[in-house]
């Protein structure tokens, strides 16, 4: 059975590649990074909306050279180095930066505390309600459990469709016309809703006009993921799909799903 990494191409490609090479300067504010990863895209998103200058180094977490453990003992990107100093969690990097370049826009957190609090909440709602939900049906096994294929789907997209109803009426961002941390927070996993359709028979999500008395709430979510695609961070972040196709085979294996198992018992994170 091979590792997760074992077909992980080894750094980031298309405009991502760009993006990298403009960033492999010595900087005090080092990044430490898988381009794959989605919770790295987060902080990395934030590094880009703000324009703060910072220093991409590409690390293999399957592999956790010392210099990442030094870091970080769980391995685990992304992980920065601030002042020489450690930090992690990408939900926390993403309100460090916010709160440690209080010079760079732009803000992304609402000024109002009323707006910022609510954004809390919901951006924790996407956290610990929806992607584990996503996750739970993009590792679900066997496939032809088609009755507990479809259950994990209903729970996936109930919380996508509760999240879609805290938006902004007009958006197209969640809280208005202005990009925001709560965004950028759950962006990284909705740009890669299509390996659903590569490997899971689809997202569930319906197309334009199918979504029947849903159909104002997935309208919405579909100018909110057009608003978000559109983003220069999120094109200068984003590698070729291809690269991503070999990372995610293992969901669709069934054999490959004991391993998996395993691995995300012992706290490993998935990509
Ligand atoms: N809760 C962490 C999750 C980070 C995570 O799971 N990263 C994965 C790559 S996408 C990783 O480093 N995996 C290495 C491992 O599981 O050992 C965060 O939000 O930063």
């Amino acid at each position: 059975m091979p590792p997760p990494d074992a077909n992980l191409h080894p750094s980031a490609t298309g405009l991502a590649a760009k993006t990298v090479e403009e960033h492999s300067a010595e900087q005090d504010l080092k990044l430490y990074a898988g381009w794959f990863c989605p919770f790295v895209q987060r902080a990395w998103l934030v590094l880009e909306e703000k324009k703060i200058p910072y220093q991409y180094i590409e690390v293999n977490p399957y592999h956790k050279p010392d210099s990442l453990l030094k870091l970080n003992p769980r391995g685990l990107v992304p992980t920065l180095q601030y002042a020489n100093k450690p930090l992690y969690e990408s939900t926390v990097l993403c309100e460090f930066l916010e709160d440690a370049y209080p010079d760079h826009t732009p803000h992304l957190l609402p000024s109002d505390p009323y707006e910022r609090a609510r954004t809390r909440i919901w951006t924790d709602f996407g956290t610990s309600r929806i992607i584990p939900a996503y996750h739970r049906f993009l590792q679900f096994q066997p496939m032809s459990d088609k009755e507990g294929l479809e259950e994990r789907k209903k729970e996936f997209l109930g919380y996508l469709q509760q999240f879609v109803s805290e938006m902004d009426e007009e958006g197209p961002f969640f809280g208005g016309k202005d990009v925001g941390m709560i965004d950028l927070i759950i962006a990284p996993f909705a740009l890669r809703l299509w390996v659903f359709d590569h490997f899971k028979g689809g997202s569930g999500i319906p197309d334009e006009g199918k979504g029947g008395v849903m159909d104002n709430v997935w309208n919405r979510f579909r100018k909110w993921l057009q608003a978000i695609e559109a983003l220069e961070s999120v094109k200068k972040t984003s590698s070729e799909r291809e690269h991503f196709v070999p990372i995610y085979q293992r969901y669709a294996d069934d054999t490959a799903q004991s391993e998996l198992a395993k691995a995300t018992r012992g706290g490993k994170g998935v990509p």
